[in-house]
């Protein structure tokens, strides 16, 4: 089956991903059981006009067939269609919704797709996700990040530049803003639709760097007049490249750090209560 994987890899981008050379198989797989229907069918064709054909039959057959292997043929179809699906689409299902674990220390991405650009959210140094709010959306807050929410305090908001680290594990969990877009990395062999009020949780693993190359992150859904234009890049970073670029998007404090107060409020005590407004 060697010589379809590489007869499609002249025709297929370069993969970079842990677990493309599976997907690259089962492709060829595919493709070669096509040619081997191909070619049975179209000879079956041939001989069938051949063996009809009106010279050697002028009149019509009024019983057709009377045997009944074509109800065995049917069967075993059947049967084959029930393993293909028992013994490979499901535990291909599996291994594809099980995520990776914790302790592989997976890198966890929110990309929130809109037209046209890819909104990409990363929880910062303290690994947690800020709230998001459609209501905060503006143009200088496309992730409608909430200001008051700790946690989203040192989150990075990067658009249409898509930063993994290499042989890290990535979790992105995928949603739209407005339409239904469809997030595509050809060279990791991952597409997914980004469906609007829902989060679709995919994974991959980098394996290879980008080495002077342009990685798209391509839309691989009719969005909309300007999906020509929705396009992001993707970089694979050593761990140190990572961190650097990771720094360099850090967003600035918006408060100053406080310092000693020269006139410090009176701290609340029974004989001293705190202002309260009456109404
Ligand atoms: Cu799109």
């Amino acid at each position: 089956m060697n010589w379809m994987t590489e007869f499609l890899a002249k025709m297929m981008p370069m993969d970079a991903s842990a677990h493309g050379p599976t997907l690259d198989r089962l492709n060829a797989y595919v493709h070669v059981l096509m040619l081997i229907l191909f070619v049975f069918w179209g000879g079956y064709f041939l001989y069938v006009l051949w063996r009809f054909r009106a010279k050697n039959n002028p009149t019509s057959s009024y019983e057709g067939m009377r045997s009944h292997w074509s109800t065995s043929v049917e069967a075993g179809v059947a049967v084959i269609e029930v393993v293909l699906l028992i013994g490979f689409s499901i535990p291909a299902w599996k291994l594809w919704t099980s995520q990776p674990g914790k302790e592989t220390n997976p890198l966890v991405i929110h990309m929130v797709a809109e037209q046209f650009a890819w909104n990409i959210h990363y929880p910062g140094p303290d690994g947690k996700f800020g709230r998001r709010d459609v209501s905060l959306v503006n143009a200088t807050n496309p992730l409608g990040l909430d200001p008051s929410d700790p946690d989203g305090k040192d989150d990075v908001a990067a658009l249409n530049e898509l930063h993994v680290e290499l042989n890290r594990p990535v979790i992105v969990h995928i949603t739209s803003k407005d339409v239904i877009h469809s997030f595509f990395l050809p060279v990791m062999r991952v597409k997914q639709d980004a469906i609007p009020g829902m989060d679709v949780p995919i994974h991959f693993t980098p394996v290879k760097g980008n080495n002077g190359q342009q990685w798209d992150v391509a839309c691989a859904q009719l969005c909309g007049l300007g999906h020509y234009r929705m396009r992001g890049m993707l970089f694979v970073d050593t761990k140190a490249e990572f961190d650097d670029w990771m720094a360099s998007m850090a967003p600035v404090p918006e408060e100053p750090v406080p310092t000693p107060d020269a006139n410090p409020v009176p701290e609340a005590t029974p004989q001293n209560p705190p202002a309260t407004t009456t109404g």
